[in-house]
């Protein structure tokens, strides 16, 4: 099957900096047809405004940290589609507390809640979308090198981001058989809602661009293209992988 004839739902649209926006731009441009999430009320005029900009595309509400609107939402799209073969996870949340300080300061609940929204959320959308994806599927999601490397201050969001790498490994090992590859992308840092407000976020941008061997910051266009290129025909061999999307920054050791 070609693309052009390809249903993806995509969740984690905030704003036009959010990197589903990035993947959104390109899967559109590569024809498909997009079902797009955001988290709630308080996104949605934003989030409509930007996805009208896509012809063909539709908004949804769904909250990840409630199995009923998970449920809601794939009973939605299953009357709607009746298949689908991408799905894109670029959801992530820690409250602000556990993002300063130590690691060793983590509450059970910043603990609880970052590995709910970050890491469980994905094996929740991945077990609702699999009875969709009856012709094999792509699933994509969003993580960071401070799942193998201490970077301060990402704290429990690191945890949890090794657990969701760990996860993807799990989830393609069970969805392998049914054609459904499942992969992740590492993107270097880019200054979207999820940074803003971090403290120094614009020092390690300066760091993380002098220290790569690109010289540069990553933009989230070449991370919409990984994720548009890890759900096309040209993925079709990959799965359980965490890609890298960070100028190389990963690859140096001094
Ligand atoms: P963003 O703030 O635009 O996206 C995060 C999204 O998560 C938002 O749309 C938010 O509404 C959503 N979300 C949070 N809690 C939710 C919930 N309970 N239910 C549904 N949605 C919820 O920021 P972003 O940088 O585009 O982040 C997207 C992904 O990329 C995250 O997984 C993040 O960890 C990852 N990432 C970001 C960077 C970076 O530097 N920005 C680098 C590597 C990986
Ligand atoms: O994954 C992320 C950020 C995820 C994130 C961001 C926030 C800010 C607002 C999760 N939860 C929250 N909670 C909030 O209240 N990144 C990869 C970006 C990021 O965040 C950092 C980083 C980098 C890089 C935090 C500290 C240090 C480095």
């Amino acid at each position: 099957m070609s693309d052009a004839q390809r249903t993806a739902v995509i969740f984690g649209l905030a704003n036009k900096r959010s990197i589903a926006w990035a993947i959104a731009q390109k899967l559109h441009e590569a024809g498909w047809r997009l079902a797009i999430t955001y988290q709630n009320e308080r996104l949605e005029q934003e989030a409509k405004d930007l996805i009208t900009e896509l012809p063909g595309a539709a908004g949804f509400m769904c909250d990840v940290s409630h199995d009923e609107q998970i449920a809601r939402l794939f009973e939605e799209l299953k009357n709607r589609y009746g298949t689908l073969h991408g799905l894109v996870h670029s959801v992530a949340f820690a409250p602000a507390e556990e993002l300063k300080g130590e690691f060793l300061s983590t509450t059970r609940e910043g603990f609880r809640i970052a590995h709910d929204i970050s890491v469980y959320s994905l094996v929740a959308v991945a077990r609702a979308a699999a009875p969709l994806m009856t012709a094999g599927g792509g699933i994509v999601t969003m993580t960071y090198y401070g799942a193998e490397k201490v970077v301060p201050r990402y704290n429990v969001m690191g945890v949890a981001k090794a657990a969701l790498e760990a996860s993807v490994r799990y989830l393609a090992h069970d969805l392998g058989p049914k054609n459904i590859r499942v992969n992740a992308i590492s993107a270097g840092p880019v200054k979207t809602l999820a940074a803003r407000g971090i403290a120094g976020f614009g020092d390690m941008l300066k760091s993380h661009a002098e220290r790569a061997p690109m010289k540069r910051n990553v933009d989230t266009a070449e991370i919409g293209a990984t994720a548009a290129f890890l759900l096309s025909e040209a993925g079709s061999g990959i799965t359980g992988e965490t890609i890298y999307v960070d100028c190389g920054y990963n690859i140096m050791g001094f």
